[in-house]
């Protein structure tokens, strides 16, 4: 969908007649730093969703755009400038209310595309809460992720000894992204450094292909992100499924290696997107 202007103020966005309730991909351009897009967001029930800007699909120059999350006041919420790798992108749970999403760039943008992608719930891991031992293992992967994309699940990682993991079903030479964020923001989140997570990714034979665990993470804040998406330019290329068949990969959430057990201790959504 083509953008409509005027865009650039809260009422223009409230008024346009493009408006975001749903999966969209839409195409605008950016004339100026002064030529801001926002679009109006509306949920009619809670999910995770994805925002994410390309310059081309889905390759991006990376932190040229910026995207911020405004709430119905316009107050920003989110800043994809706390990602730190991949295309700007804000992964957020939202509640049932209306958000803005705003795409701006310091530099004229000719032609970008806002992907937003409404994330499908996986439920929730299927080992209690404050335990561990159930899903630790790829043997014992839980399914909640699997035969989905654009999907979550939420999981507890409150013993910092606990190790989850979960099956997912890779389509033929499909990339992945997988992005963890807070399973309770109003308790911590990942840019003000409460979460010290790290992210791992399996194959089909229990191979690593990449394992997100350093000081800072590429996610938002010191969350833990994966994203094979991004060809030569990936900071993990081998997040992809290379073969012509489907695949049975393995994401595996712990505790980063570094940190104090307040921040290695958590709870998380995991959100995997295949392209
Ligand atoms: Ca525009
Ligand atoms: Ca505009
Ligand atoms: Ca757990
Ligand atoms: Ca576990």
């Amino acid at each position: 969908m083509p953008e409509v202007e005027p865009n650039n103020t809260l009422p223009e966005a409230t008024g346009n007649p493009l408006q975001i309730n749903g999966d969209l991909m839409i195409q605008g351009s950016i004339t100026a730093a002064d030529d801001p897009d926002l679009y109006q967001v509306k949920l009619t029930a809670p999910t995770v969703v994805r925002f994410e800007a390309f310059t081309s699909l889905f390759g991006c120059n990376f932190l040229e755009i910026r995207l911020q999350l405004l709430n119905s006041y316009g107050f920003a919420i989110y800043d994809s400038f706390e990602n730190s790798n991949g295309c700007s992108a804000i992964v957020a749970f939202l509640d049932e209310e209306s958000y803005f999403i705003k795409v701006s760039s310091e530099t004229p943008v000719a032609n970008y595309f806002l992907q937003a992608d409404f994330q499908n719930n996986g439920g929730a891991e299927s080992e209690p809460k404050m335990s561990k031992g159930v899903n630790d293992t790829l043997e014992t992967a839980d399914s909640n992720l699997l035969e989905d994309n654009n999907a979550y699940v939420i999981g507890d990682h409150l013993d910092v000894d606990d190790i989850d993991v979960y099956e997912i079903q890779v389509p033929p030479l499909a990339h992945i992204r997988a992005e963890l964020i807070e399973g309770d923001r109003a308790t911590e989140t990942c840019e003000s450094w409460d979460i010290a997570s790290r992210l791992t990714l399996f194959d089909q034979n229990g191979q690593v292909l990449a394992d997100d665990d350093f000081f800072g993470g590429i996610g938002r804040g010191l969350c833990s992100m994966i994203d094979g998406s991004q060809g030569e330019f990936s900071y993990y290329p081998l997040a992809k499924n290379s073969t012509l068949s489907t695949q049975t990969y393995f994401l595996m959430v712990r505790s980063a290696s570094w940190g104090f057990d307040t921040m290695r201790a958590f709870s998380y959504r995991l959100q995997v997107t295949f392209r």
